[in-house]
């Protein structure tokens, strides 16, 4: 055949892309409407969990926070959520490309077995199934469909798709060049180009339908959540210092409190269905239900939880009410041996951690926790069981946990195998949320600038917070008293007012009376410490 008329390699990936399009959406549909796997987050968090050193991934998730943070982007969390999602879907959608241009550059090339059966598409359709299969068998934690259903899905999806490669492929070679007059014959034939658009048109409104169906269906599987009244009343209440306008919530509301985690979407898990099975070295190894958990007396606590990749004056960290059973009883229960001494946690997405068997029977604050603000977990936070370990960043506290293990050596978690600190003692912080210049008070004839914000220091509590204006001294601020012993301090400072630009910084003393460390140091490994500070331009109050 005349090497000319064959389509492109750049035809081919143009072709991948259309016909990959399509394959989301209708991934995507099967997964709202049936629960089968989706298969592009399945690639993405694949790369990210499994392929990428954490380094890379570290920096990575770095570029995109710093990109949040530049595009003024909003919360850090949600928006690195979607953007991670895009990056997904970007990338499946780029492999689709990369096979087709493989597809259209292989069969001109290679000869197939003489006869009809040869189908090139059927060969990288079968190779792509089978690829997607088995990472999404590895790495999949939202289907809830049945896994012999999933296989046979993903299988028949590439098949149909590389089929379809093949078609488009065939169909271009076959059909005349624009403008060359086609073959003498009583059938319609259109040309290429004509069939491109074709093509291009059929593969958009197939992806428009699945896609819209999908979302359509979306609010079954999500609800969408309400802003339920806050069913807590805060300890403290009696407190008098307001804090000034302008500063963050002292008790985060459920549906702005940060989250994060390591695959594109949340597990789902089925709380009647679920188990957390302790056992390893135990004399009692035990299987608990959700109900088993409920049934044991509960522990309350005001909760102040923050990631270690929270920057400096970040939004990586909220306050909320867990509710739950102490660990402490848990392991009454299984009766850890003698040689055990640490607890190995595994989750639901593949996360895990490792914590001091001893921590979790001296500390009775060590929970499990299944409710939040007086509601069970939701998905996203780590529904249905979560752990709880005062003065440690979010990394070591697992969500979806389903199995607790005594061993008898440490080892390191998810996070600790791709860089981050082994401890992850929560670092000591204090952070400007506002100067409220809009709010000022009048003081006789002078006027004071509300200044507030937080200071947290994990479960060591705070003894002081100091601001400091421009080359001023450090100067004392109020404190509110905190929710509870682990939770961030609210602190306010009345500043007298004064025209121009002015830089405000603050810093604190834990608890133990050890100062904050100032020097700037960035969130990895141990997590971020410097001055918080704020510049401000204030008009005069005359003008
Ligand atoms: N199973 C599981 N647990 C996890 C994570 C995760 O990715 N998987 N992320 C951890 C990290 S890094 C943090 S900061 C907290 C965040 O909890 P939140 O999303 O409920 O705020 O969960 C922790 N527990
Ligand atoms: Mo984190």
């Amino acid at each position: 055949m005349d090497k000319t008329r064959q389509p492109s390699v750049l035809t081919g990936a143009f072709a991948g892309l259309l016909l990959t399009a399509p394959v989301v959406a209708i991934f995507f549909l099967a997964d709202q409407a049936a629960g089968l796997p989706f298969v592009p987050f399945d690639l993405f968090d694949f790369i990210g969990q499994r392929v990428l050193p954490g380094g890379i991934l570290t920096q990575g998730i770095d570029m995109m926070v710093e990109t949040i943070i530049a595009l003024n982007l909003g919360e850090t969390s949600s928006a690195a959520k979607n953007i991670e999602q895009l990056i997904g879907l970007g990338l499946f959608l780029t492999a689709g490309a990369v096979c087709g241009a493989l597809l259209f550059f292989a069969v001109p090339r290679i000869k197939g077995p003489v006869g009809q059966g040869y189908n090139p598409g059927i060969i990288l359709g079968s190779a792509a199934g089978i690829i997607m299969l088995l990472i999404s068998l590895e790495i999949n934690v939202t289907a809830t469909a049945d896994p012999s259903i999933g296989t046979v899905w993903i299988i028949a999806m590439f098949l149909a798709w590389g089929m379809a490669l093949n078609w488009v492929y065939s169909r271009l070679a076959a059909a005349p060049l624009p403008g060359e007059a086609p073959p003498e014959t009583n059938v319609t034939v259109i040309d290429r180009r004509q069939f491109v658009i074709r093509l291009g048109g059929a593969t958009a409104a197939l992806t428009v339908v699945g896609a819209g169906l999908g979302a359509l269906l979306k609010p079954r599987l999500e609800p969408v959540s309400v802003e339920v009244a806050q069913n807590t009343t805060l300890t403290n209440t009696g407190d008098t210092l307001v804090p000034a306008p302008g500063t963050r919530p002292e008790y985060t509301p459920l549906d702005q409190h940060y989250r994060i985690d390591i695959s594109a979407r949340p597990p789902v898990i089925d709380g009647t269905a679920w188990r957390l099975k302790v056992e390893g070295l135990v004399d009692n190894p035990t299987e608990f239900t959700l109900d088993d958990l409920r049934a044991f007396p509960a522990i309350d606590q005001f909760v102040t939880l923050a990631c270690i990749s929270n920057r400096l004056g970040g939004d990586l960290t909220s306050t909320t009410r867990w509710t739950g059973v102490s660990l402490q009883t848990i392991m009454d229960v299984v009766q850890p041996k003698a040689n055990g001494t640490h607890l190995r946690i595994t989750s639901a997405d593949g996360f895990d951690e490792v914590l001091d068997l001893s921590l979790a029977q001296e500390d009775s604050r060590v929970m499990l926790a299944y409710d939040w603000d007086g509601e069970p977990l939701r998905q996203k936070h780590g529904f249905p069981l979560r752990v709880y370990i005062p003065d440690r960043f979010g990394m070591k506290q697992p969500k979806w946990i389903t199995k607790i293990e005594v061993i008898d050596k440490w080892e390191e978690g998810y996070w600790v195998r791709r860089g981050w600190s082994a401890e992850a003692i929560m670092v000591t912080t204090s952070v400007i949320d506002t100067v409220a210049a809009d709010s000022l008070i009048q003081d006789g004839d002078r006027y004071l600038v509300p200044i507030g914000g937080i200071a947290h220091a994990g479960a060591r509590g705070i003894q002081k917070v100091e601001v400091k204006v421009d080359n001023g001294a450090w100067v004392e601020a109020k404190l509110r008293a905190p929710l509870s012993e682990t939770t961030w301090v609210i602190w306010r400072y009345d500043w007298l007012f004064a025209p121009g630009t002015h830089t405000f910084a603050v810093r604190c003393v834990d608890g133990d009376g050890t100062p904050q460390i100032e020097t700037v140091r960035g969130v990895r490994p141990d997590g971020a410490t410097g001055i918080h500070t704020a510049n401000k331009n204030l008009q005069d109050m005359q003008a």
